[in-house]
């Protein structure tokens, strides 16, 4: 298949979703073309399979916002025509699902049928897309898609329950690939931070206030009342003087060190012992799935889609979101259990085996073929 790939190029969530699917369909043969305004963060290596195209918007003085989602239609319109794609698969509904649609019904003028697959990824259905400037696009755009995926249950449900829809939605969740997501043998590093035997918690995220790390530093600090531990925070974004400042006042600095974003987190999760995951939504949690392969329990909010990653009391626990009580209370009870710990841990690879890339890839690549189909057939 000769697929387009049209995506947000930063570390963000749904564009790393995006990267590694395609990367994966470039690793089984299918040849990628990648559409976005910048290189996608991931994308540093070169596939005779995997193909970059950049949108430039044109600056003119009329310009106060520039129009991205035209250049972007141009810019598919002009791939399609010239790689042969056969199918459009756009993350994030705003503003690449409109955009497509505009390239697909400006190619059925010229003759070419382009099927368009948008995938939901979570604010783009549960914060921006709900604005009363976005939603009837993004209804509209949903209804049109020649197929639609969520990347969880819950996002289904809230994409029913927020927008017009008339359509079937196909839940494919989000993946892991365990090549590069397992516990690597880092004990050496676990004892430059933790030297004396500390707990390890641990946060990944991009310090959004939707992310609610203001709770994982105080679900910590409760944590190192009751044992040593220390925190790693990794990322960065808005949140991250705030937090700083909510470290200070809990006089718990020494024991917090903030990592900025990091390529190998894979490592690092490996010598961790929690993973926190407090977020006021979350469409997935990919971050907790992460972890999760690397071995490493979660204890998290209830919010959207989590539950459907972190089972609680099997591979972690879930609380209720802006329960930091409740939260610390589960870490502490299960950092204080080895054995317990232990047998989390296991379940925690064991569940996420659920997500295996491998598997997912393949619901992808079938759900690729039907609509393709679908598409022939009409
Ligand atoms: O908020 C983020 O983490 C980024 C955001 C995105 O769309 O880039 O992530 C969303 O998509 C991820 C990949 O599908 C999901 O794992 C995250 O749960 C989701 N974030 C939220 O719903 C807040």
């Amino acid at each position: 298949m000769n697929v387009g790939i049209v995506l947000y190029p930063t570390f963000g969530g749904s564009g790393v979703v995006a990267t590694e699917l395609g990367k994966a369909l470039a690793f089984k043969g299918h040849t990628v073309h990648f559409i976005s305004y910048s290189q996608p963060a991931r994308l540093d290596f070169f596939s005779e399979n995997i193909f970059y195209h950049e949108v430039s918007v044109l600056k003119y003085p009329l310009f106060e916002y520039a129009p991205y989602e035209t250049a972007l239609a141009s810019k598919m319109v002009d791939i399609v025509k010239t790689a042969h794609l056969d199918l459009l698969h756009v993350h994030y509904a705003i503003p690449h699902a409109s955009a497509a649609l505009l390239a697909k019904f400006i190619l059925k003028e010229q003759g070419i049928n382009i099927p368009v697959i948008t995938t939901l990824h979570g604010t783009d259905i549960t914060l921006v897309g709900r604005e009363a400037t976005f939603e009837p696009v993004v209804s509209w755009s949903i209804n049109h898609s020649d197929g639609v995926t969520a990347v969880s249950e819950s996002l289904k449900r809230d994409t029913h329950a927020n927008f017009h829809i008339s359509r079937d939605i196909r839940v494919i969740p989000n993946f892991i690939d365990f090549s590069r997501f397992s516990k690597k043998p880092k004990e050496h590093f676990k004892k430059a931070i933790a030297p004396n035997g500390e707990r390890i918690l641990v946060h990944t995220s991009n310090f959004r206030k939707v992310k609610r790390v203001e709770d994982v530093v105080r679900v910590f600090a409760e944590v190192s009342r009751a044992m040593p531990a220390r925190l790693l925070l990794i990322g960065d974004g808005p949140e991250r003087s705030n937090i700083e400042k909510i470290a200070r006042e809990l006089d718990i600095c020494e024991r917090v060190t903030f990592l900025g974003k990091q390529e190998a987190i894979e490592e690092i999760l490996s010598v961790c012992d929690l993973f926190l995951l407090p977020s006021e939504s979350e469409s997935f949690g990919l971050a907790a799935l992460e972890a999760m392969a690397c071995e490493v329990p979660v204890v998290s909010s209830n919010a959207g889609g989590i539950p459907e990653v972190n089972v609680h009391g099997v591979t972690g626990y879930l609380s209720d979101v802006g329960n930091v009580a409740s939260m610390a209370g589960h870490a502490i009870a299960l950092l204080s259990d080895e054995a317990l710990l232990l047998d989390f841990r296991k379940n925690a690879l064991h569940k996420a085996k659920e997500f295996d890339l491998k598997k997912i890839l393949q619901e992808y690549v079938s759900y690729y073929e039907e609509v393709i189909s679908n598409q022939l057939g009409s």
